[in-house]
C-alpha cells in the first residue's frame, strides 16, 4: 500500500484542475513537515509515498531548470525551498519507498501542444526528478487531459526506456502499464476476478475527460473520475504482458485538499482494502496535505484507526494451530518441501503443492475446535504465475460439507468475505486452474466490524453500492467512531500489559 499526496497551487486555491494562471506566490505552507507525512504513513502501515511533483497545472514543487513555475517564484522559504527534496530525505530516514507523478498535461507550459518540443521537454523534467533525489521506486503517469485541450502525441515508449534507464528499479504506472496499471475507476474498487496477466497493447493511455462539474459539500469543482474499464478490472488470462493492477482513491472526495471537505470513515477504508489489497491488487491510497503544508488531524485520525481495524482482523489467524491435509502433496506427505501445513507461513515463498498431473486438489483444515469465521485470506506464489481461475470454502456442519463461498482468482493476495459460519472443518477447494495450482498462505479470520453479514442481507444490499454518504451512514449505524476508540484503545492497553 502507497499513500499518494496531492499538493501544490491548487491546495491552496481551493481547485481540482488547476488552470496553471494561478500566481506562484500563492504556494506558501507555513508548517510544511513531510517527516509528518511520512510518519502517518509508516504508522497506518504504507512502506511507499507517492507526491505529485507536477500536476496537471504545471506548476513545479522543487525549482526545475525548464520553467519559473515552480517553488523558485513562490515566497515559500524565500524561493529556495523543494518539496520533493524534502520528502525524498523524510522517506529515506523513515525507509519508505518514494514515488514522483509527473503530469504529462501542463496547462502552463507554452510549448504544450508542440509536439517534439513538448516531449523534450517532459523528458528533461524527468530526468531532473530522476537524476536528484535518489532511489525512486515508482513513476505515476497519466493521459488525463481535459476537453478541448491542444492536440499532441506523447512519447510514451521513449519516455518508458528512459524512466528505466534513469531508475532500473521503478515501477512505472499507467492506464496500461508497462509495470503497474491503472485499475479502471478511483474509488479503489477492483474486480471480484482480477489477473495480474494483461495485454499491454488491447489498453490505451489517457483520452479526452469529460469535464464534468460536480457539488459535493456545496463546493463544485471539476470531476476527475476517467470513464470505468473493464478490461483493466478484471485482467486477462491470456494475457502476455505481467501488469498488475493499482487502485487509486483519495480519502476524501477530491484529490487535493479543501477546506469543505471531510474523510472517508475508517469502515470505507476497510471497505476499500477488501476490494483492493483483497482482489490482487495495491492500494494507493491520497491523503492531501491541507495548506499549512500538513497532513490534517482527522485524516490521520481515520488512518490509525484503518490501520487498528486491520490489525484486529488480520493479526488473529484462526488457523494458527490447526491440522492441515491435502488431496496430494508433491513428492509424497513425507517430503517438506511442498506440505499443506507450510499455508501457515506469512508471505509466497513456502507452499504447498498438489503432485503433477491431478484433477482434485483440496486442502483439508481440522481447526482442533469450533470456531466462528466470516473471511478467507489466500495467497498464490505469484512467482511462478497467476494460476488459480475459481475456488470455493467449504465447511463441515452436522456431518455433511456444505459451501460458504465461491471465488475467482487469487494471484499475490486474495480477501473473501461471508456470513459468519462456525465450523471445526473446512475444505478449500480449487475447482479451475491454468496450471498446477500452489496456494503459499491460507488464513481464517473473524471480522467483527464489517457487519458482513448484513452486507449479504437482501435489504442492506439495495445501499451498498450507493453515495459516500450513505454508505458512511450504514457503517456509522453498525460503528460509530467512539466504539472503535474504545476497542483501540483497550487494545493499546493490552499489548502495554503483555
Ligand atoms: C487523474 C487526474 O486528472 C486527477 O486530478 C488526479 O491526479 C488523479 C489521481 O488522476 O488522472
Amino acid at each position: 500500500m502507497a499513500l499518494f499526496f496531492h499538493f501544490g497551487p491548487n491546495t491552496f486555491t481551493d481547485s481540482e484542475w488547476g488552470t496553471g494562471l494561478a500566481e506562484p506566490s500563492v504556494f506558501n505552507p507555513t508548517r510544511l513537515n513531510t517527516t509528518q507525512w511520512v510518519q502517518v504513513a509508516k504508522d497506518a502501515g504504507f512502506n511507499r509515498v507517492i507526491l505529485t511533483a507536477k500536476h496537471h497545472d504545471g506548476f513545479c514543487l522543487w525549482s526545475s531548470e525548464y520553467t519559473d513555475y515552480s517553488v523558485k517564484s513562490s515566497s515559500w522559504r524565500n524561493g529556495t525551498g523543494d518539496v520533493v527534496k524534502e520528502l525524498a530525505l523524510s522517506a529515506k530516514e523513515a525507509g519508505v519507498d518514494l514515488g514522483l507523478y509527473l503530469s504529462p498535461w501542463d496547462r502552463h507550459e507554452v510549448s504544450y501542444g508542440k509536439t517534439l518540443e513538448c516531449n523534450e521537454f517532459y523528458m528533461g523534467q524527468m530526468t531532473e526528478l530522476l537524476t536528484r533525489y535518489g532511489e525512486i521506486k515508482e513513476v505515476w503517469l497519466d493521459g488525463a487531459k481535459g476537453e478541448g485541450e491542444k492536440d499532441m502525441e506523447y512519447f510514451f515508449d521513449t519516455w518508458f526506456s528512459l524512466i528505466h534507464q534513469l531508475q532500473p528499479g521503478a515501477v512505472i504506472f499507467s492506464d496500461a502499464g508497462p509495470d503497474t496499471r491503472w485499475i479502471g475507476d478511483e474509488a479503489g474498487v477492483a474486480g471480484s476476478t482480477c489477473w495480474s496477466l494483461f495485454n499491454r497493447s488491447t489498453a490505451k493511455i489517457g483520452g479526452t475527460d469529460p469535464l464534468s462539474v460536480i457539488t459535493i459539500s456545496n463546493m463544485r469543482f471539476l470531476s476527475t473520475s476517467r470513464p470505468s474499464n473493464r478490461y483493466s478490472q478484471g485482467g486477462d488470462p491470456s494475457g502476455h504482458d505481467w501488469v498488475p493492477a493499482e487502485c487509486d482513491v483519495s480519502i476524501r472526495p477530491g484529490w487535493f485538499w479543501h477546506a469543505s471537505e471531510i474523510p472517508k470513515s475508517a469502515m470505507r477504508l476497510l471497505d476499500i482494502y477488501y476490494n483492493s489489497v483483497g482482489r490482487n491488487c495495491l492500494l494507493l491510497l491520497n491523503v492531501p496535505p491541507n495548506s499549512s503544508g500538513l497532513l490534517s488531524a482527522e485524516d490521520t485520525q481515520v488512518l490509525q484507526e484503518f490501520a487498528e481495524l486491520r490489525k484486529l482482523i488480520f493479526s488473529n489467524n484462526l488457523a494458527k494451530n490447526g491440522l492441515f491435509s491435502a488431496s496430494s502433496t508433491r513428492g509424497g506427505t513425507n517430503d517438506s518441501r511442498f506440505k499443506p501445513f507450510n499455508v501457515l507461513e506469512e508471505g509466497i515463498y513456502t507452499y504447498w503443492a498438489p503432485e503433477e498431473n491431478q484433477s482434485d486438489w483440496e486442502l483439508h483444515l481440522d481447526l482442533q475446535e469450533s470456531l466462528s469465521f466470516n473471511v478467507l485470506r489466500v495467497q498464490e506464489p505469484i512467482h511462478m504465475g497467476q494460476r488459480i481461475i475459481e475456488f470455493h470454502l467449504e465447511i463441515k456442519e452436522d456431518g455433511d460439507w456444505k459451501k460458504v463461498i465461491n471465488g475467482t482468482t487469487v494471484g499475490y493476495q486474495r480477501f473473501l468475505q461471508f456470513p459468519t459460519v462456525e465450523s471445526q472443518h473446512l475444505k478449500f477447494v480449487i475447482d479451475k486452474t491454468r496450471a498446477d495450482p500452489f496456494i503459499s498462505f491460507l488464513g481464517i479470520h473473524m471480522d467483527k466490524f464489517s457487519s458482513v453479514d448484513n452486507k449479504f442481507d437482501n435489504s442492506s444490499q439495495l445501499h451498498f453500492n450507493s453515495s459516500v454518504v450513505l454508505q458512511q451512514a450504514r457503517w456509522n449505524h453498525f460503528l460509530n467512531s467512539s466504539e472503535l476508540l474504545q476497542q483501540t484503545t483497550q487494545n493499546h492497553a493490552q499489548s502495554a500489559a503483555m
